[in-house]
């Protein structure tokens, strides 16, 4: 395969932008090459700037959950274009969203729409720091939640693929605000909360990891959340970004029967285009400016065009819950049977291929994994045409529109890397 073109235009963009690439993980960093430009995408495929063809398992880093270029979000975006891109002034379509996620994620009984994962994340957290009048945060090592300062404490995602233990930039006292703890473990929780229970204002956690590769909860870790945090009035924020709308209509919190506080979701709210929104309880809520004293704004929230686009896709989900049957059993057959040596992990659409014998069930795990096997494992598949996310430490996305060919050409691309002697673990 070439790709002369994605190196002619990577050379350039290092000049202008750092490392260029708009967000690290993409930069090939922990996997080495070049990154690929991606001329286009349709259904569960993209296409490289020099013609190469791949099935694709990021999807926008989860949202495209019904393929790119799904035309109903197409159509939705073209029907805007006629009305105009951003007014900065509220607009029908965005009650139509808010009412489409109350009724799909019980658990929001209010919502504000934002631009971007990190912004919600970070708005939910003062939220919850204003509603409790308490300055702590738990959350756990290996999650990511944006690179929100007090939150970029033992991060998954970039900093995990990068090495990164704590980032500069951040003072001291924002980081000290942060207490980092072992996913899973339900003991470190009630340790933290008997020493410092009357400061703890809530508990962030990805129900469902994606930002360690996938990392299922234990059972009654969720549970024990809930409990511990309500004990202590502390507030339980699920930062469903990856899982919102993906694991079920309703989220991870559907899936396991816990409802939190609070929710934070991203792009796919939007089908893919730049929006995310945090939400919860209707008194906790109720705080934020105008209403409360909690300030929180932008101009760009609630845009119509990605509004619209999130109208579309998730009218679409709302109206077939086979779609998550469907998900469920391709990505089984996509994860069936690893060779020894290799543990898979696997909620719903949501998958990795730990290179390490496993258990992976928190950040001291995964990171056990063989990353020059990933490396290895990466390019090999790029080599037959299936694009995983460049990292050991990010998990793999199935969409709608990945067909059985797709999902068993796929696995035979990865048989053919674990069948040759130089590759198997
Ligand atoms: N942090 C994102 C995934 N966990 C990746 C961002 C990107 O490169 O787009």
């Amino acid at each position: 395969m070439e790709h002369k073109t994605s190196e002619k235009l990577f050379a350039c963009a290092q000049k202008l932008i750092p490392g260029g690439v708009n967000s690290p993980v993409r930069a090939f960093r922990s996997v080495g090459g070049t990154p690929l430009f991606i001329a286009k995408g349709e259904g569960s495929r993209i296409y490289d700037v020099d013609g190469n063809e791949y099935i694709d398992y990021v999807g926008s880093w989860g949202p495209l959950i019904l393929g790119h270029r799904f035309p109903p979000v197409i159509e939705a975006l073209r029907e805007v274009l006629e009305i105009g891109t951003s007014f900065g002034a509220p607009t029908e379509r965005e009650v139509e969203l808010a009412e489409l996620i109350r009724e799909c994620v019980p658990s929001i009984e209010m919502v504000r729409l934002v631009n971007s994962g990190t912004e919600a994340t970070m708005s939910a957290l003062r939220v919850a720091r204003g509603f409790t009048g308490r300055d702590l945060t738990i959350k756990f090592e290996g999650c990511y939640h944006g690179h929100v300062d007090s939150l970029l404490v033992k991060a998954g995602s970039g900093m995990a693929t990068l090495g990164i233990a704590d980032t500069g930039g951040v003072p001291e006292a924002f980081a000290a605000t942060t207490l980092a703890l072992p996913f899973n473990s339900i003991e470190a929780v009630e340790a933290a909360f008997r020493e410092r229970g009357d400061r703890i204002a809530a508990v962030i956690v990805e129900p469902v990891v994606g930002n360690m590769g996938c990392v299922p909860p234990a059972a009654g870790f969720l549970e024990a959340l809930r409990r511990i945090t309500a004990q202590y009035g502390a507030l339980l924020i699920f930062d469903e970004v990856m899982t919102g709308f993906r694991l079920a209509l309703g989220g991870a919190q559907q899936r396991f029967g816990i409802q939190p506080d609070l929710t934070t979701l991203g792009k796919i709210i939007g089908g893919g285009l730049p929006i995310a929104a945090y939400g919860g309880r209707a008194d906790v809520m109720s705080k934020i400016a105008p209403l409360g004293p909690i300030y929180q704004a932008g101009t760009l929230s609630g845009n119509p065009l990605a509004v619209s686009a999130g109208i579309a896709m998730l009218r679409h989900l709302k109206a077939h819950p086979e779609v998550y049957e469907q998900l469920e059993r391709r990505t089984a057959q996509l994860t069936a049977n690893p060779p020894a040596g290799i543990t898979v992990n696997r909620v719903g659409s949501m998958f990795t291929f730990f290179f390490n014998p496993g258990p992976v069930t928190d950040w001291e795990s995964a990171k056990r994994s063989d990353t020059g096997q990933f490396r290895e494992f990466f390019h090999w598949m790029l080599e037959h045409g299936v694009y995983l996310a460049p990292s050991q430490f990010e998990a793999g996305f199935v969409s709608a529109a990945h067909s059985e060919q797709d999902i068993a050409r796929t696995a035979e691309a990865a048989r053919g890397f674990f069948a040759s002697p130089d590759h198997r673990p």
